[in-house]
């Protein structure tokens, strides 16, 4: 047995392989009821096309019945066995997914590193070409499709060299990797190089060229001939360096559609990044402000798009900061077709060394934005080739709580995150009940010891790993926290940058006032003099310090939670090796940012603790 075999992340209920010659979610679903259930009760697995992705689990004298269509029998089939496996009640009646594209993008380059990735290289490139196990990728298939993900885009959105050749000489290796993942209900999806056709002899990547757009629908039938349910093409335009319809003087209504239109003939959806701001400021100017960039851009633009183009936009208007209010851009488009994109990967919330569950993250964004409000939902992931498939082995929780929240965006975190437990760990009550308070206050902690009150790019610029207050102050990012002797924070209300005046009330007014903002995104907000006192009667200095104290000493207490638990090998030494790692972390993030504000402020702290000077 490999390494990763014993590594199951919440599969431990489902023994063995799912065998090779089983090649459709049916057969698939088949297999695995007949495999848990064995002996015990009986699974009729019946196919009802009608139902598409949905379900019916219906119960029957001596088992269960599982009515869906293809892909639905087999998220029946899980949905049924993961209940039973978990105590849960079995989720009896029709259930259907709320979001119909349920993504993952991978940050994945053909040399095999990650971008952003903290579990090992790539697990299926390596030295500029397709390197994995067979059975491995089949195993990932099964996990995907285990909690109802369908959608897979295994290349980074910045495409570097060869990965261009995923659409010609390397489609072969994309096909068969495709195949792979097909038995699980799984899609494959491409992210693609604007400029691609300059690469192939086309003069001009303008997408109002005849030839570039006859080059685009040459390549979309070749590509969609090899993989006849590809998804769809994933662009990162005009962003961070990467070439555009801009380059040529056109929209990114002109850009997308474009694309669009060579891949609407086979059903693709063209899934457009929304991630597109300046990313050469001078810090001298105070008038740009990056979080308006995306609804500045987009905003006039509802309505120009064709309706197989899909504009994902980050959950919030930075960057995956550890807090963010929600995008304005998801009340902003009611015209465009929506994804919202998460990261699972840890970049700004821990590296996967610090405990992180996002699912509380999740709960709150759901309920800001209003569900209905996006059509798709994408994460970024978290995997890689290490043998526990993500880093942390409790960084599976996220991977595992995205499908359900994808399935069913008003999934309660905790009952999301106590399923994973029960499915991963067989640990006394006492104990899963342990691990899973522990995971469920890990956002909360990280926030309070690294940047809360809506503190944003207090982290290190080179790895986004560790404290680093002024790190970003004098960047080209637009990423400025200016704090001086006196004050800290950006002032977005209408005397400011006006960013706020991007939401449509309540939020508008809520955001405006440092009076009725939450305290968690005051500095996101408001620009505020360290004396200003927050709603509990603290001043801000006051609460700075204390947050960071209390993160701090919370973080040493998880730590000693952990140790508690009887966690199997090598989980048990590798969680406890990242939790003091993460200790570590939590106490630099404490001084470093205790003392950065100190420093400038000259306030000491009202309890008198250990502050460096
Ligand atoms: O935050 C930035 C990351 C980049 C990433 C980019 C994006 C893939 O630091 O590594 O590039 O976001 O989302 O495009």
């Amino acid at each position: 047995m490999a390494d990763w075999e014993k590594r199951r992340a919440w599969l431990r209920c489902l023994n063995g392989a799912v065998p090779e010659e089983l090649d459709t979610p049916l057969a698939v679903a088949k297999y695995e009821t007949a495999a848990y259930f064995s002996g015990g009760r009986k699974v009729e697995i019946r196919l009802d096309r009608e139902l598409g992705e949905g379900y019916e689990i219906i119960e029957t004298e001596n088992g269960w019945l599982v009515r869906g269509g293809e892909t639905g029998a087999l998220y029946g089939a899980y949905a049924l066995i993961r209940a039973c496996e978990a105590g849960e009640e079995i989720p009896v009646g029709v259930q259907k997914p709320y979001y119909g594209l349920r993504m993952i993008n991978c940050w994945d380059n053909m040399d095999g590193t990650v971008e952003r990735g903290y579990a090992g290289r790539s697990m299926w490139f390596e030295g500029n070409r397709f390197d994995y196990e067979p059975a491995r990728i089949r195993q990932l298939g099964r996990m995907l499709g285990s909690v109802g993900i369908n959608v897979f885009c295994i290349n980074n959105v910045n495409v570097h060299q060869p990965a261009q050749h995923l659409l010609d000489s390397l489609l072969p290796d994309a096909a068969a990797f495709a195949a792979l993942l097909r038995p699980f209900g799984v899609r494959l999806m491409l992210s693609i190089d604007f400029s691609q056709p300059m690469q192939n002899g086309v003069p001009t990547a303008d997408p109002l060229d005849e030839r570039v757009q006859s080059w685009w629908a040459d390549t979309a039938k070749r590509v969609w001939t090899a993989i006849p349910d590809l998804a769809g093409f994933l662009v990162k335009a005009d962003s961070e360096h990467r070439p555009g319809p801009n380059t040529y003087g056109r929209t990114h209504a002109e850009g997308a559609n474009m694309l669009a239109r060579a891949i609407a003939p086979y059903g693709g959806s063209l899934v457009w990044r929304a991630f597109v701001y300046n990313c050469m400021q001078d810090w001298r100017d105070t008038v740009t402000d990056r979080p308006r960039a995306a609804y500045d851009l987009y905003r006039p633009l509802d309505g120009a798009f064709d309706s197989n183009v899909v504009l994902q936009v980050k959950y919030g208007p930075y960057d995956f900061q550890v807090r963010e209010p929600v995008s304005p851009l998801f009340f902003g488009m009611e015209k465009t077709p929506m994804a919202a994109e998460l990261q699972l990967a840890q970049e700004y919330t821990g590296h996967q060394i610090d405990l992180y569950y996002m699912g509380p993250a999740w709960r709150e964004f759901f309920d800001q934005m209003g569900k209905k409000r996006v059509k798709f939902i994408a994460a970024v992931s978290n995997l890689g080739r290490d043998d526990c498939w993500t880093g942390h082995p409790f960084a599976a929780a996220n991977l595992f709580a995205f499908g359900l929240f994808a399935w069913n965006p008003d999934a309660d975190p905790e009952t999301v995150l106590r399923q994973w437990v029960k499915l991963t760990y067989a640990l006394p009550a006492g104990q899963e009940n342990k691990l899973a308070v522990l995971l469920m206050q890990s956002r909360a902690v990280y926030e309070n010891y690294t940047a809360p009150l809506g503190l944003c790019w207090m982290v290190r610029p080179e790895n986004h790993y560790g404290p680093s207050p002024y790190g970003y102050e004098f960047q080209l990012w637009g990423t400025y926290n200016r704090a001086d002797r006196n004050a800290v924070g950006v002032d977005r209300t209408a005397n400011g940058t006006g960013y706020v005046e991007q939401y449509p009330e309540p939020l508008r007014s809520l955001y405006a006032d440092p009076q009725t903002c939450p305290d968690n995104l005051l500095l996101f907000f408001h620009r505020l003099h360290y004396g200003f006192v927050m709603k509990d009667g603290r001043t801000l200095i006051q609460r700075i310090y204390d947050d960071h104290f209390l993160g701090c000493e919370q973080a040493e207490a998880m730590a000693a939670d952990l140790s508690a638990l009887d966690l199997p090998s090598p989980d048990r030494e590798e969680a406890a090796r990242r939790m003091e790692a993460q200790v570590q972390n939590a106490r630099e993030w404490r001084d470093v940012t205790n003392t950065f504000f100190h420093r400038f402020s000259g306030v000491d702290d009202a309890q008198g603790r250990k502050i460096y000077d």
